[in-house]
C-alpha cells in the first residue's frame, strides 16, 4: 500500500493531518511550501491541477478537496477504527455535515473574508456584503449549535466528522467571529480541542 500526504502547516491540510493522527495509518507526508510556490510547480500540479493543499494520492490515484479526502479516509480506514460509520444512515449523516462545512458554512467564511480582509484590494469589498455573511455564518453556526445540544459528539461518538468539523470551528475563532454565543458547540469544540493528536498537529 502506498499513501502520500501533501500538506502544508496550518491550512486546510489540518483536519486532514488530524485524522492521520487519529487513525495511525502509515503515510509519506510531503511538505508544499506554499509561501515558495511548491503548490504551482508542474509535478505537484500534475497531482492536482488545483494547486492546492491538501491532497492525497493512494495506491497511484490522485485525491483532492478536503472533504472528499476525509470521507475517503474515513470510510477506507476509520469503521475499522471505530472512528467512521459503515455504510447506511449514519454515514450519510457523516456525509452530510462533512460537506456542508466545506460547501455552506465555507462559502460564508470566504465571502466573510472577501468583503473584510486586508489581504483584498480596499475596491473589491464591500461592508454591506460583510454584514450579511457575518450573519449568515452566525445562523450556520446556530445550526451546528442546535445539533450539539444534549451530544457529546455530532453522531454521538467521537468521529472524523467531528474532526472535520471542529478544526474547521476552531480556525473560524482564530480569524476573529464571536464563537460564544453558540455553548453547546464552545463545549464540544473544547473536548475535540483537547485530543492529543490535534494539541501534536497544532503544537499546542
Ligand atoms: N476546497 C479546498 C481548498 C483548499 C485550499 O484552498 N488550500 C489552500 C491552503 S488553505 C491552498 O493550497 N492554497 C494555495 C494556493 O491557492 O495557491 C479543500 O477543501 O481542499
Amino acid at each position: 500500500m502506498s499513501l502520500v500526504f501533501y500538506y502544508s502547516p496550518m491550512s486546510s491540510a489540518t483536519p486532514v493531518q488530524w485524522s492521520f493522527e487519529e487513525l495511525g495509518v502509515p503515510h509519506e507526508k510531503v511538505l508544499i511550501d506554499l509561501q515558495a510556490g511548491d503548490q504551482r510547480k508542474p509535478e505537484f500540479l500534475a497531482i492536482n491541477p488545483n494547486g492546492k493543499v491538501p491532497t492525497i494520492v493512494h495506491d497511484g490515484t490522485p485525491i483532492f478537496e478536503s472533504a472528499a479526502i476525509q470521507i475517503y479516509l474515513g470510510e477506507t480506514f476509520g469503521v475499522e477504527k471505530g472512528l467512521f460509520p459503515a455504510p447506511g444512515p449514519k454515514r450519510g449523516e457523516a456525509m452530510k455535515w462533512i460537506v456542508w462545512a466545506n460547501v455552506a458554512a465555507g462559502e460564508a467564511l470566504s465571502r466573510l473574508f472577501r468583503n473584510t480582509s486586508d489581504r483584498v484590494p480596499a475596491e473589491q469589498r464591500n461592508p454591506k456584503a460583510a454584514e450579511v455573511a457575518r450573519a449568515d455564518l452566525g445562523g450556520l453556526l446556530r445550526m451546528l449549535d442546535d445539533a450539539l445540544k444534549g451530544k457529546e459528539y455530532l453522531l454521538g461518538t467521537f468521529s472524523l466528522v467531528d474532526v472535520h468539523l471542529s478544526s474547521w470551528i476552531d480556525y473560524v475563532g482564530m480569524t476573529g467571529v464571536d464563537l460564544k454565543p453558540h455553548a453547546a458547540m464552545g463545549a464540544w469544540l473544547a473536548r475535540c480541542c483537547e485530543r492529543p493528536a490535534y494539541k501534536k498537529v497544532m503544537g499546542r
